[in-house]
């Protein structure tokens, strides 16, 4: 299978991550595309694209932000990485906001996810290497994987979070949905509930978007991802929350994967962008499903047997050591 990539993506490296009450060490690393890249082989070059698909997702201030944050931390006199810390959980009106303080607050949900001098350099080119496995799809190939970092699927049209910037996947739908490959169809399967990729499409008729993730009653990101989600407004029933409790293992899973399948099935999806989390797997550090290495090559097995074309796009997965191994499984199914 095609994978696309852009070193550039490497140089985002946040030191620290504010968790459970403490700072630990930044989970998402570069070293976890390193691994998936020495495990999945020879990768095609991201192709540049543009501002235009990522503005079609992301509101223009929050572009903005995004690109001089790092740059504004420094100028009030910062070191290292810029972070908020003050959150607004009132309806967040449209305030003239300077200070570099209130602006990370306002265009981020959480702690965990530092802004470096290279993060928009970063998540542009993860962006990118989405839109560039969407191309081999349009041009013909039944498949194609985009080895993107940072992830995406937490970021909200106008949010960053849960280590996501821009959200490729929703960036990939809805440039595929513009070239007229539709209907298009999202499934997320990263462990975590894909809350900026529900929040980006929640009134839209036209996209359908299916998560099977670890109930947010007890795990991140807690406010989204209940089973009750189903679509806001003209939205209604093109959002299908998928929610399984802790310890899932196969048996456990594939009972929300008939329904997701089936879902997509129905939808008459003709392009499919699959947010791929290895998080699932049992060994991931800060997850807690029990996945297995051959579960990721059932679980590709049934994807692929949609007969949808597929871009599958890189989201989560912190077992560094055995991440390339696992998503190499993925990969290597023979159905795609
Ligand atoms: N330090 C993805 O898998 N952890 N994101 C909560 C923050 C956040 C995971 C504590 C997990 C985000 C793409
Ligand atoms: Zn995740």
């Amino acid at each position: 299978m095609i994978t696309t990539f852009d070193p550039r993506q490497l140089a985002h490296a946040p030191k620290l991550e504010l968790h459970n009450g403490g700072w630990t060490d930044y989970n998402e690393t570069p070293a976890r595309a390193a691994t998936i890249l020495s495990a999945v082989g020879p990768t095609s070059a991201a192709r540049d694209h543009g501002m235009a698909p990522l503005a079609a997702v992301h509101d223009a201030a929050y572009l903005d932000f995004l690109q001089v944050a790092h740059r504004d931390w420094i100028a009030a006199g910062r070191e290292g990485d810029a972070i908020g810390y003050t959150w607004p959980v009132v309806r967040r009106r449209n305030l003239d906001l300077t200070r570099i303080d209130a602006r990370l607050g306002r265009y981020s949900y959480d702690g965990g996810t530092p802004i470096t001098a290279d993060s928009w350099s970063a998540a542009y080119w993860s962006a990118q290497t989405a839109l560039t496995a969407l191309d081999a799809v349009a041009d013909g190939q039944r498949a194609a994987f985009a080895l993107c970092r940072p992830p995406g699927h937490h970021a909200g049209a106008d949010y960053l979070g849960g280590y996501c910037h821009l959200n490729n996947a929703a960036i990939v739908a809805a440039e595929a949905r513009r070239q007229g490959l539709g209907p298009v169809a999202i499934l997320d399967v990263d462990y975590h509930h894909g809350n900026g990729t529900q929040d980006i499409f929640a009134e839209d008729a036209d996209m359908l978007f299916v998560s099977i993730h670890a109930d947010p009653a007890t795990d991140y990101p807690f406010y989204w991802g209940h089973a009750d989600e189903t679509g806001i407004g003209a939205g209604v029933g093109t959002t299908l929350n998928l929610p399984l409790p802790r310890g899932t293992d196969w048996a456990g899973y594939q009972p929300a994967l008939d329904r997701a399948l089936a879902a997509i099935a129905a939808y008459g999806t003709r392009l499919l962008v699959v947010s791929f989390g290895a998080d699932t797997y049992a060994g991931d550090p800060i997850s807690h499903f029990a996945l297995q290495r051959d579960d990721f090559t059932r679980l590709a097995a049934r994807l692929a047997a949609l007969d949808v074309p597929s871009v599958i796009v890189m989201e989560g997965g912190y077992a560094t050591a055995e991440l390339g191994d696992n998503v190499a499984a993925f990969l290597d199914a023979s159905a795609w």
